[in-house]
């Protein structure tokens, strides 16, 4: 793909980019430099259309400001106040449930940090939410709130987090990272954590299975270099423990803190900027949120196509950036952030606090694997009408069952659970012999696994089925499943862990710690059977029409053809991120077959027949 650079100097960072090469802080504040802001859009752009197509994420939440009295005095804050200050407030949890209604999927809860409050309130509120509305999502405090909680109650950091786990708590808010230039945290924030104490916090979180978001106060005192290296240490903290969901640059709003004048907010331009730069560093990183309540409706709309994927939500009601005086209005209604959305020419998605998709807002919306097997149909896919939603294959499924899309590459349990309402196409994924990416990761051999614990992929429709069967039916075992944590890698605690996709692949490939051995269950399958495996076949909903129909068997047709022969540079392009050699990555793809011929479909009615045998329609 080629741009009209004005600015030449952004040629070499676009071709690291399109090569999936990691850029340098020296990259970074070239991009922060270049007049060309439009080319800098399309490249964040096309970065964010690998991570999420054309999706936008958004949630119906609720923001909960607790109190406002809070022990620390941080320069850049107008919202905190004393005990006994005129404004100062303090909700009971009564007040706080009150303002919850159930169509809330997530509650975004963080407040000052009064010196009185007892550990049992904070608990009680979390508690109180989830036995009340356990269909709302509770993403609560800040790491500097947890690291309050462990020092005023004595409580090891996990300790507190394993409480307000075993309460409730789904997921916690970015909050509280500001700036983790040392510099700056002594002149604007001093009583902080600093950096150290916050990636702390956000580590153990990952650990226990808590995804975590992550925050960038910038447009205060700060320097360019200062911001890069802020997101090169969330780069690199990612890498270690992959449980960061979404990054949010966040607005400095001046109001009366003293350190900017009063109305000089920061400039669409740096806004824009600051999304754009942050999804071309943060390659690791799944989401980028472009929170309205600080950069304004208008920026934020903009900035959907400059890399972010991300609107936050309705918000409800918010204080910490109204309080500092900002413009934005309080709430957002959600009609509001469809249209936004749409404006912008993505898919408007709503999620839950994981960003699963749970309703799809646009028609013709296909649903693609977000793996490097289904590469082939996606690569040179001309979207034409179409809009891409990549999803993992079980949440594709769900999707599918509430009639959500035109047409997807699903999973083939999913396809079998509605087939009702969806006509197959002429392609699959489908293995010849070993898969490489649907593995079982264990510590004991087949016969051994009897009774044992088996942690699963929370992204499996049909290798959950086939790692059933051949339990049941080639080696006559019965284990245990338990779900894995979407997003997190925590593999420990398990006898045995089942993986697909490029997870699999990348262990498979590096080894994955704490397992020794190492079974392909696409093997296992055509060592027992003799036969092909369908992991995944093309459908079209029914109602999609004739039309819509024939322009994706088209749009298939064209990419498969297109990318044959050149699986090494799709190898380039995409196995870097996982650390896979393009050799590697070619010989993988040549071992699928993307034709859904008649070894594949009598391939099919076996497993359809056994799996429906060994378990009738359960699913974990
Ligand atoms: O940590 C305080 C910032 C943060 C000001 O995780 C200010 O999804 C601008 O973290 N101007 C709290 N910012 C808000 C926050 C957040 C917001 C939305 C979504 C998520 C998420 C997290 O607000 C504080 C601080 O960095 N803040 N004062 C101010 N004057």
């Amino acid at each position: 793909m080629t741009f009209n650079f004005r600015d030449t100097s952004l040629v070499p960072i676009w071709e690291k980019i399109q090569k999936g090469e990691r850029l340098s802080m020296a990259d970074g504040l070239a991009l922060y430099a270049t007049p060309d802001l439009i080319s800098l859009g399309k490249m964040a752009n096309f970065a964010q259309q690998q991570k999420s197509g054309d999706a936008v994420y958004f949630v119906l939440n609720q923001k909960i400001e607790h109190t406002n009295i809070c022990v620390l005095s941080c320069k850049f804050c107008d919202f905190a106040v004393k005990k006994g200050d005129a404004s100062a407030y303090e909700m009971t949890t009564d007040e706080i449930v009150s303002k919850l209604t159930p169509e809330i999927t997530e509650v975004h809860i963080t407040g000052g940090m009064p010196a009185d409050w007892p550990w049992e309130r904070y608990l009680d509120i979390v508690r109180t939410i989830h036995s009340r509305y356990p269909a709302t999502d509770v993403k609560a405090f800040t790491a500097i709130e947890i690291d309050f909680f462990h020092k005023k109650f004595r409580m090891p950091v996990e300790e507190v987090l394993r409480q307000l786990k075993d309460a409730g708590l789904k997921t916690m808010p970015g909050g509280g990272a500001e700036v983790f230039s040392e510099r700056v945290r002594r002149r604007l924030f001093n009583q902080k954590i600093g950096a150290k104490g916050w990636f702390g916090v956000h580590k153990a979180a990952h650990r226990m299975g808590i995804p975590t978001n992550s925050t960038l106060l910038y447009g205060h005192i700060e320097t360019l270099e200062e911001r890069l290296d802020h997101m090169v240490q969330l780069r690199e903290a990612q890498d270690e423990t992959g449980g960061f969901l979404t990054f949010i640059p966040l607005a400095f709003q001046p109001g009366d803190t003293g350190i900017k004048p009063r109305n000089q907010f920061t400039s669409a331009i740096d806004d824009l900027k600051t999304i754009a730069v942050s999804r071309l560093m943060l390659d690791n990183f799944p989401h980028i949120k472009a929170y309205w309540v600080m950069l304004t409706e208008e920026v934020a709309s903009v900035a959907l196509n400059f890399g972010a994927d991300d609107m936050d939500g309705t918000v409800g009601e918010e204080r910490i950036a109204h309080d500092a005086g900002a413009i934005s209005p309080m709430k957002l209604a959600k009609d509001q952030i469809i249209r936004i959305i749409k404006d912008a020419g993505k898919i408007p998605v709503e999620r839950d606090v994981y960003y699963n998709p749970l309703k799809v807002h646009s028609d013709r919306v296909i649903g693609k694997i977000p793996y490097l097997n289904s590469l082939p149909f996606y690569h040179d896919f001309e979207k034409g009408p179409f809009r891409i939603l990549p999803i993992v294959p079980r949440r594709m499924g769900i999707l599918a069952a509430d009639n959500q899309l035109a047409a997807g590459l699903y999973s083939l349990m999913d396809y079998y659970r509605n087939e009702a309402s969806l006509d197959l196409l002429d392609w699959c994924i489908a293995t010849r012999d070993q898969v490489k990416s649907v593995m079982l990761f264990s510590n004991h051999g087949w016969a051994d696994l009897d009774g044992r614990i088996i942690g699963v992929t929370d992204e499996t429709a049909t290798s959950i089925q086939l790692l059933r069967l051949l339990l049941a039916n080639k080696y006559h075992v019965k284990a245990e499943f338990r779900r894995l944590h979407a997003g997190v890698n925590d593999y420990t605690g398990y006898d045995a862990v089942l993986l697909i996709g490029d997870q699999a692949l990348y262990h498979n490939r590096h080894g994955l710690e704490g397992y020794e051995i190492v079974y392909d269950l696409a093997a296992e399958w055509y060592e027992w059977k003799k036969m092909p495996f369908v992991f995944a076949v093309w459908a079209v909903a029914k109602n999609a029409g004739p039309e819509m129909r024939s322009a994706l068997e088209a749009a298939i047709r064209e990419s498969l053809a297109n990318t044959e022969g050149r699986y090494r540079a799709i190898g380039e392009l995409h196995g870097r991120t996982l650390r896979l050699h393009p050799e590697y990555v070619e010989e993988y793809l040549e071992g699928f077959n993307y034709t859904l011929g008649d070894r594949e479909k009598e391939a099919m009615r076996e497993f359809r027949k056994l799996a429906a045998e060994v378990n009738p329609g359960v699913v974990i």
